[in-house]
């Protein structure tokens, strides 16, 4: 039989329907259930969705189907149907199957982490069959897909329009004047009013990029806090429940976000099989999933710095090469440990300052990363829109994105972060303590490739003259890659004959 119990009780047409039932899917059905919206599910495997069926056989709103047939026919036209499986190619053949099944007008809605240059192609396959796809950056994980997501969907404005009463009333919201996340959504019980972390990013791919540069950010948020919880715990020598208490106490301040609110309490944390401090067990190698890597082999590819998100995955890349570092730390020798200059007190206001700094340095590159792919794609994002929509449900939300929000309501058009007053007069604050963190992990032989590379980037962008007058003179002597002069108009070339005894110089254009 394909039709479950819960379809033959209600017969009409249903509102929407989601293929792919692993944790994600089964969260994000529940979710759009518990509004009210009529939702079909399928999945491949027929048995977990009887399973998921059975456990929530409470949910009028929820009906299950064993063919891919009887759940197409189970929607509403034109359909809208989320695909929430493994990005590439199993995305590709969910579509493939669902293509001889739907009708023009029908949207695809792909809610997986899948690359943007995918969702493009996607989108352009399914566009010229009338049919729409949605490429929506999901974010929040398990937690978010049940209570509140921060959504972040491209594809065509007709899309959107179709979409649009589901993904808004789904997403996490937000206090309109303060922009704090409002929370206590509930099984059954979604929370009402308050601004969605919802808006149509733009067309095709924009909602996976922008989805990608928000992992990006992530890797740069998470491996700073592990910087600053190294200092803290190498130079300030504290316990990680100390070092755990401080983090809650940031978390009161300008850092008040979700990763430093969960870190504090990570590090409180005692392993339950020894009592000894949770992270004093873990290994310390960290796994990635690819989207930090996406964005910086990006930030390449379009010569945008992003130093910092960079740095974040090779961090991680460093991490994961234990026995090769555990081999070398017999091998190699570092500086000993300088008696600590300044106060505890002083030295933790320091590193809350370094973090902060290089925070803002790495949502800088991420804005500029976008800028940048705005123009590569003819995309027209609202970057202060996209901050809002970061401020609940998702990973990196933070009461910091208020005020990137703001500085876009100031000047739309702002090309990096670090012009605007507020975070101008943030990094003149705290910089004398953000170059002191970095030079006493320096000197005490600790890494921390994102505050220093957060550092170098801020020193880069503010200096009118940089060294490479000499890196291009050395591309002349050896390539003849040409040079431009101080005293010429700029796009006029000269070349030096280096292999002549006068070096005689020519005008190349
Ligand atoms: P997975 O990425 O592990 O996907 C597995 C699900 O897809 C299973 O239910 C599987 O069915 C189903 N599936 C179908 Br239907 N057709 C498939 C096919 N041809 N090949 C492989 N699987 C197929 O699930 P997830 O962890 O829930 O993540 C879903 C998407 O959401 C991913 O793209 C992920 O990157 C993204 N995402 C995840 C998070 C997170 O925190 N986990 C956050 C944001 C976004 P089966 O039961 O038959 O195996």
């Amino acid at each position: 039989m394909s039709v479950l119990w819960s379809e033959l009780m209600n017969d009409t047409h249903k509102e929407i329907g989601l293929i792919g039932l692993a944790v994600m899917g089964q969260n994000l059905a529940l979710n759009i259930a518990d509004h009210g919206f009529q939702i079909s599910v399928f999945n491949r495997t027929y048995s977990k969705t009887v399973d998921f069926l059975d456990r929530n056989s409470s949910t009028p709103t929820l009906s299950g189907y064993e063919t891919l047939d009887a759940f197409v026919s189970s929607l509403k036209r034109p359909c809208k149907i989320i695909i929430m499986v493994q990005a590439g190619k199993p995305t590709d053949l969910v579509i493939e199957s669902l293509i001889p099944l739907l009708q023009k007008n029908d949207v695809i809605i792909d809610g997986g982490n899948a690359k943007w240059t995918d969702t493009i192609r996607r989108e352009r396959k399914l566009a010229d069959l009338g049919i729409h796809f949605v490429g929506s950056g999901v974010s929040g994980g398990e937690e978010g897909a049940r209570f509140g997501p921060s959504l972040m969907p491209g594809g065509s404005s007709e899309a959107w329009n179709q979409i649009k009463d589901i993904w808004l009333s789904i997403s996490a919201k937000v206090n309109a004047s303060t922009g704090k996340p409002l929370s206590g959504a509930k099984p059954g019980k979604p929370v009402d009013g308050g601004v969605p972390c919802a808006a149509y990013i733009g067309a095709d791919g924009s909602g996976h990029y922008v989805k990608m540069v928000h992992n990006g950010i992530e890797y740069a948020d998470m491996q700073m806090i592990c910087e600053a919880y190294h200092m803290l715990s190498s130079v300030g020598k504290l316990s990680a429940n100390q070092i755990g208490e401080i983090f809650k106490s940031w978390n009161e301040g300008i850092l008040d976000s979700f990763l430093i609110e969960i870190t504090g309490d990570i590090l409180c944390q005692k392993d339950p099989r020894s009592g000894a401090p949770f992270v004093d067990v873990v290994l310390d190698t960290a796994g990635q999933k690819g989207t930090g890597k996406w964005t910086s082999v990006n930030a390449l590819d379009m010569g945008v710095p992003a130093p910092t998100v960079a740095e974040a995955v090779f961090a991680r890349c460093l991490s994961a090469v234990k026995e090769e570092r555990a081999k070398a730390a017999n091998i190699l020798s570092g500086v000993a440990l300088q008696p600590l200059e300044c106060s505890i007190d002083h030295l933790i206001e320091a590193i809350r300052d370094a973090l902060y700094c290089s925070k803002i340095c790495s949502y800088a590159q991420g804005f500029q990363l976008m800028r940048e792919a705005q123009n590569e794609y003819s995309w027209e994002l609202n970057f202060g829109e996209i901050a809002q929509i970061w401020r609940g449900g998702c990973i990196i939300r933070a009461a910091f994105l208020q005020k990137i929000t703001e500085a876009f309501e100031r000047d739309p058009a702002l090309s990096n972060l670090l012009l605007d007053d507020y975070f101008k007069e943030s990094i003149s604050k705290y910089q004398r303590n953000w170059r002191e963190v970095v030079s006493i992990a320096v000197n005490s032989g600790i890494p921390c490739p994102t505050f220093s590379s957060a550092v170098a980037y801020y020193d880069g962008y503010r200096n009118a003259r940089l060294p490479q007058n000499l890196l291009q003179a050395q591309r002349d002597y050896f390539g003849a890659h040409t040079y431009e002069r101080l005293d010429e108009p700029r796009g006029t070339f000269f070349h030096l004959d280096w292999l002549n005894e006068n070096r005689p110089e020519s005008r190349m254009n």
